[in-house]
């Protein structure tokens, strides 16, 4: 099955992959150059080994396909996977001035007094973001990310290039075309970004009536960033072949730097254990309406009995 793929690499590389250090300091089991197909026909690939919270990959895609960059639209989804960024801008500009947040990430791991204090301080700037449009403005922006880079791409001239637009069109029009790519990698805007993408760049194939996608990750932590990446353009790939008349093809996931954290390890040996289920499928109903206008409730999951969630620590 498609999802046995994804076990098979998660085990390769705990068996042989290298030690590696890393930017968060957690230490990695780490291979470079894999790649997983997913036949889209067998089944939404969402992993059933553990729960994956799809609502947040749904939210979270149709927030990068608007073209919005504003935590605010994910906020109002009940979606917090973005906030850590946004709220690091904000404790270090002059608007500030609750407790010291430094290093919040590692400290509330660390600390269970410092992360009553950072809660508090998140709650309170979620509520700001929710409720006072110029802060929102200001503070929940992260600018230069995937939304962007996909619906406006800025060129040297000051204009903006839909990048994702224009691939549903040549996909209509032009579907033998070699050059449908979207990229996320804008060299002039990553040193100044405070995480660059990690799912850099994607192909779309037409064949046989079926649209097919390649993503290339360029760094890939496989225990808790893979199983939302691959549902994400799993998602992706079938609002764009609904959009364009296109049965569904293959998802190609290559993968650059993939990964196993040092704190994940006995997590993905747990996983390991356990027998992949069915795969569930997705229904979208969004009768008549543009692509960018698709909302979280015109998208069902059904089917979905996964084995329960393990948790494990992000790396920041
Ligand atoms: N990461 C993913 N998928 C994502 C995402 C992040 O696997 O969609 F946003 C992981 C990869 C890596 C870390 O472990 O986040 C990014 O760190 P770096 O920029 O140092 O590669």
């Amino acid at each position: 099955s498609s999802e046995q793929q994804y076990l098979d690499l998660l085990s390769d590389i705990l068996d042989t992959g290298d030690e590696k250090s890393d930017r968060t300091g957690t230490g990695t089991l780490s291979t470079f150059g894999n790649q997983m197909k997913f036949n889209l026909k067998e089944g939404f690939p969402l992993l059933t080994t553990k729960h994956v919270p799809f609502r947040l990959i749904k939210s979270e895609l149709l927030w990068f396909m608007k073209g919005d960059t504003n935590i605010r639209y994910l906020l109002t989804h009940n979606n917090n996977i973005w906030n850590e960024w946004a709220f690091q801008r904000f404790v270090h500009s002059e608007d500030y001035d609750g407790p010291d947040m430094t290093d919040f990430g590692r400290r509330a791991l660390e600390d269970d007094a410092f992360r009553e204090r950072y809660e508090q301080e998140m709650a309170k700037f979620k509520q700001r973001i929710l409720n006072d449009e110029a802060f929102a403005a200001q503070y929940g922006e992260l600018g230069s990310i995937y939304g962007q880079q996909w619906r406006a791409w800025k060129t040297s001239r000051g204009e903006a290039i839909d990048q994702l637009g224009q691939v549903i069109e040549m996909i209509k029009h032009n579907p033998d075309s070699r050059r449908l790519l979207v990229s996320a990698w804008n060299p002039e805007d990553v040193p100044a970004m405070a995480l660059p993408p990690c799912h850099t760049l994607f192909q779309f194939y037409v064949a046989n009536g079926k649209l097919s996608c390649q993503l290339y990750q360029r760094s890939a932590d496989m225990f808790l960033g893979v199983p939302f990446n691959i549902a994400s353009y799993a998602l992706l790939t079938q609002l764009i072949a609904r959009e364009c008349d296109l049965d569904v093809g293959t998802l190609v996931h290559t993968l650059g730097d993939a990964h196993i954290y040092q704190n994940h390890i006995e997590q993905a040996r747990t996983q390991l254990t356990r027998e992949p289920l069915t795969l569930p499928a997705i229904s979208i109903h969004h009768p008549g309406r543009s692509i960018f206008d698709v909302e979280v409730d015109d998208i069902t999951l059904e089917g979905y009995h996964p084995h329960p969630a393990i948790r494990a620590p992000i790396a920041v």
